[in-house]
């Protein structure tokens, strides 16, 4: 894996900083995105020490932002061989005839569209060069719907269709395309979905053990250092207590 490059989104918390951390201390090159850049200099002066790491900085709802920052990549960073599509949150949970539209637009313009737009920019180069692997984050809530999930499963059921559309078009072109679609992870996922109330967002991880970003990134490292035949297309995993979106067992 040295002598690789990945680029990160939402590398500035939960899953994507962990999947960071986790591929600096494989030597791995790395392109850290978000939007909080001073999260991205700190975790940038963190990990120099054990790897290469260029920051991006930019909304991923901003097209013109996406793609100018990925043309205008230096050399060193310039030929991606792993692309991990992480940056999303859930804005909101409220049943369908209460939703608040900007929280709908928020939901489906990063967790679709800049999932998109990211790809779009990256994946011309890993045709070229007829090698690349992108991981698509998913969620559990992409396989199944819970109450007032409503746009937020729409979103993640989107990225799961998505995934598998890639990997249909760009089979024999030497791209790995694969889902990895986790259960409940205690990150700042709830804090922001229910926008700063942290009494609200802790409750959600009470009375059970949820999954760590880290395990999600050990997942990551493990499906991207299979042999090169081998594709881990789509990979679901809960923790221990969960059983579905809706059937988790708490104390
Ligand atoms: P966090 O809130 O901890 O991290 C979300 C990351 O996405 C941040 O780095 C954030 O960066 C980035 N991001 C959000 N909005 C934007 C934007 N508009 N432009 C650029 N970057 C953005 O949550 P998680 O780590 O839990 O979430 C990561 C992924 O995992 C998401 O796709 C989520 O849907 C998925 N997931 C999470 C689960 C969970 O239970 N936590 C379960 C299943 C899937 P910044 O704010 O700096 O821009
Ligand atoms: C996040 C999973 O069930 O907490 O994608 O919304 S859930």
């Amino acid at each position: 894996m040295e002598n690789k490059t990945a680029f990160i989104t939402g590398a500035t918390s939960g899953i994507g900083m962990a999947t960071a951390k986790l591929f600096a201390k494989n030597g791995v090159k790395l392109i850290l995105c978000g939007r909080r850049e001073d999260r991205l200099k700190k975790l940038s002066e963190e990990l120099s020490a054990l790897t290469d790491i260029h920051t991006l900085t930019f909304d991923i709802r901003n097209r013109d932002e996406v793609f100018k920052a990925i043309q205008l990549l230096p050399k060193h960073f310039s030929e991606i061989d792993i692309l991990i599509n992480n940056a999303g949150n859930a804005h909101g949970m409220d049943p369908i005839d209460e939703g608040n539209i900007e929280d709908w637009d928020a939901m489906l313009d990063i967790n679709v569209k800049g999932l998109l737009y990211v790809s779009k920019a990256i994946i011309p180069k890993m045709i070229e060069r007829k090698s690349g692997h992108i991981i698509n984050i998913g969620s559990t809530a992409g396989k199944e719907v819970y109450p007032k999930g409503n746009v937020y499963c729409a979103s993640k059921h989107a990225v799961d269709a998505i995934n598998q559309g890639m990997r249909i078009d760009l089979n024999g072109k030497g791209i790995k395309v694969g889902a990895i679609n986790p259960g409940m992870v205690e990150t700042e996922f709830s804090e922001v979905r229910f926008k700063g109330d942290s009494e609200r967002a802790e409750k959600v991880y009470q009375g059970f053990t949820p999954l760590k970003a880290d395990d999600i990134a050990d997942i990551i490292w493990f499906s991207i250092t299979r042999p090169p035949h081998v594709n881990i297309a789509d990979l679901t995993v809960m923790c221990l207590d969960q059983a579905s979106s809706t059937i988790v067992n708490k104390n």
